[in-house]
């Protein structure tokens, strides 16, 4: 029997697409964590601001709970519905409504995937630099959500950096149109921002308008072998002093070992501890003459063992692909993920305590370390060994992330660099915010969804 609240809906918003298939329920109540079992009540597929007002509205009419959907690729359980919630997807709403060439900005649908924002923005002969392995299936209104980081946060920054205006329907059902593309606004609040990193539990984002810039300089992709951990802030500041980064992303041979496995194309004979693949500007000769001399010093120091560059297109995306495959070749395993951040100078201190830690926690798992090491970001993936139970697993990895946090504390770093709390870290929250913090969150949270209907249940407990 349908459920009464599903006709009620579709009283109260006349023309609402819904769907209601099992097959539909369980497609979109989860996300790439595929911890939780989908159990939402039906997807709702607004096309229009108004219609997602209108949803949210008969939403607090009725005290039905909703969660906001963009391409579901988080890594943290923010766009998971277990518990009977409506889902609420932007899918159809993937438009561009505005290109303004004087001001450098594209104004978005919440629900246009990412790399249609890349596109978009290449047409008009800039770019939007926000860039990850997702790039293809990710929201931008998801990436919103999450202030999502990725691979080029080092030269670019956090999504957040380039939110220029924000439209959102908050919890209470109300239409904020918040900062309209200002450069300059000091005149009190910044909403826009508040809601960037916001997990959807303010208010659902629906429109955006993004900064665009000029593309960077032709680049080279470089792939270093380094024999140890110890040497990585080494060879970032060599690297750093003589070029002009775009990227600087480091993974070791556990993590080459699965994307190989999984397909990609060796790039060495033999097979080395740890890897970094790093782009920089390579446009005139000057350039390419201070990466070799940077390769070079790092070799006669010791801190490489290996190198190759790029010398075309197709090999750069190879040697991408080598560091962008690991999510995707390590999925079968059902990782449990570590995503944290501590201050870039803090880094060797922290990874010598946190390998020792883990060595000593984890004896019979395999850890696969990789991350954005310019950002001081790690992703720390405990793959599940043969044998082991879903929960079981999950709950050896929740005790050492219980270390960890720990660990984070005393470092002052945070439970989640660039995925969000949503789900999976919502029992560590307290090692990165204070308590001071957190209750102002609720003071927040019961201002812009006073019925708390927006995403319960993540980031922190009603
Ligand atoms: C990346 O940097 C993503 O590739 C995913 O943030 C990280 O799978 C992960 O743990
Ligand atoms: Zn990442």
């Amino acid at each position: 029997m349908t459920d009464p609240r599903i006709a009620s809906l579709e009283r109260a918003v006349h023309g609402l697409r819904l769907k209601t298939d099992p097959a539909d329920l369980e497609h979109y109540g989860r996300d790439w964590t595929r911890r939780w079992t989908p159990a939402p009540l039906a997807i709702a597929l607004p096309a229009s601001v108004a219609e997602v007002q209108a949803v949210v509205q008969w939403a607090n009419a009725e005290g039905v709970a909703v969660v906001p959907s963009g391409g579901r690729t988080g890594l943290s359980g923010g766009a998971v519905a277990a518990n009977g919630e409506l889902v609420l997807s932007l899918e159809r709403m993937n438009q561009v409504l505005d290109f303004n060439a004087v001001d450098r900005t594209l104004t978005v649908q919440a629900g246009m995937v990412l790399e249609a924002v890349h596109n978009a923005a290449l047409e008009q002969g800039l770019i939007y630099p926000v860039d990850f392995a997702a790039r293809g299936s990710c929201s931008i209104g998801g990436n919103i959500a999450t202030n999502a980081g990725g691979i080029r946060v080092i030269r670019y920054g956090n999504t957040r950096e380039w939110i220029a205006g924000l439209k959102v329907v908050t919890g209470a059902g109300e239409v904020l149109d918040l900062n309209r593309a200002l450069v300059k606004n000091s005149s009190g609040y910044d909403f826009r921002q508040l809601l960037v990193g916001s997990e959807g539990t303010l208010g659902i984002v629906v429109e955006a308008t993004l900064r665009l810039t000029e593309p960077p300089p032709p680049a080279n992709v470089m792939l270093l072998a380094l024999p140890s951990f110890e040497v990585l802030m080494q060879v970032f500041s060599a690297f750093r002093a003589r070029l002009r980064l775009e990227a600087f992303e480091f993974f070791t041979d556990r993590a080459l070992g699965h994307v190989l496995a999984h397909g990609a194309q060796a790039p060495f004979d033999q097979v080395y501890p740890f890897y970094v693949v790093t782009e920089y500007a390579a446009g005139d000769d000057a350039q390419e003459a201070a990466a070799l001399a940077a390769f070079e010093d790092c070799m006669t120091q010791g801190w490489v063992l290996d190198g190759v560059i790029s010398q075309s297109e197709a090999q750069a995306q190879q040697l991408w692909r080598l560091r962008e495959g690991i999510t995707e070749a390590v999925a079968r395993y059902k990782p449990y993920k570590n995503d944290i951040s501590v201050r870039i100078s803090a880094m060797p201190a922290f990874l010598e305590r946190t390998q020792a830690l883990l060595g000593e926690a984890y004896p019979d798992f395999e850890v696969v370390w990789f991350g954005h090491i310019g950002d001081g970001n790690l992703h720390i993936n405990v793959l599940k060994p043969d044998g082991y139970g879903d929960a079981e697993f999950i709950t050896a990895c929740e005790h050492v992330t219980k270390l960890l946090a720990q660990v984070l504390s005393e470092f002052e770093g945070s439970i989640s660099a660039e995925h969000g709390i949503g789900l999976v870290k919502k029992p560590y929250l307290e090692g990165t915010r204070s308590a001071a913090e957190i209750a102002l969150m609720r003071g927040v949270k019961q201002v812009f969804d006073p019925k708390g209907l927006l995403n319960p249940g993540k980031l922190f407990d009603a």
